[in-house]
């Protein structure tokens, strides 16, 4: 399989863990976004929306992380990051989504741009709606962890023993959070998580840091 990703994009991260929880190897590619490499008429031949990433698999060309890693977990089924059990899989798919649907899209590179382009909000501005965005969206995750243990039981992932989807949308974002210099003290339970992630080798072979195109 072949991976088009950018080191520092977080929808890219969320695939790179999931393909090093499933021990899958790729060919990877680099798309440099802070210089418009997505936007290139090649490229978004690959990938409709001229975003990272994109997986190859065989002839088979597929956008859109979320996808990617349900692709993924149906060809490649252990371990399972998406459950089967109706209620734990329908709480991780809330977690995950609101992540990838609420908090994901409003802070994205090209909303930034846009903020500070044609609508001319200065660098103040623009950090202030991320700050802003980013705590809503830490706050909905935050009591989303609160509420869980009656499907998934205690454990040290966002639901149970295991790292699902959730963990594996949660750990990025917290990544992009802190590299934007939001305050993540009231998010208790979320650093639980995201710093447990941190000791696990999938989740360390996904770092940006370590990947082929890092640049520091
Ligand atoms: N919903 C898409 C979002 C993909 C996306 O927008 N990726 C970002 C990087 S995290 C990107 O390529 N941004 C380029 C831009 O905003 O121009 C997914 O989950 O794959």
């Amino acid at each position: 399989m072949q991976l088009y990703s950018f080191f520092n994009s977080s929808t890219s991260y969320r695939v790179r863990i999931a393909l090093a929880l499933k021990g899958l190897p790729v060919d990877y590619h680099g798309v440099n976004i802070r210089v418009g490499e997505h936007r290139a008429p090649a490229y978004a031949q690959l990938n409709p929306a001229r975003a990272v990433p994109t997986l190859v698999d065989g002839d088979f060309t597929l956008s859109q992380s979320l996808a990617i890693i349900d692709y993924l977990d149906q060809r490649h089924p252990e371990p399972r990051l998406v459950p089967l059990e109706p209620r734990l899989r329908a709480r991780v798919l809330e977690l995950a989504h609101g992540i990838a649907c609420d908090m994901h899209p409003v802070n994205n590179l090209r909303i930034l741009k846009y903020l500070q382009g044609p609508l001319a909000l200065s660098a103040e501005q623009k950090d202030a709606w991320y700050a802003h965005w980013a705590a809503e969206g830490f706050d909905a995750v935050e009591r989303l962890l609160a509420g869980r243990g009656g499907e998934a039981g205690s454990g040290p992932w966002c639901f149970g023993d295991q790292p699902t989807l959730a963990d594996v949308c949660l750990v990025p974002q917290v990544g992009n959070a802190q590299r934007a210099g939001c305050d993540l003290a009231p998010y208790v339970r979320t650093r639980a998580v995201y710093a447990h992630a941190q000791q696990h080798p999938a989740f360390i072979a996904a770092r940006p840091e370590v990947q082929p195109d890092y640049q520091p």
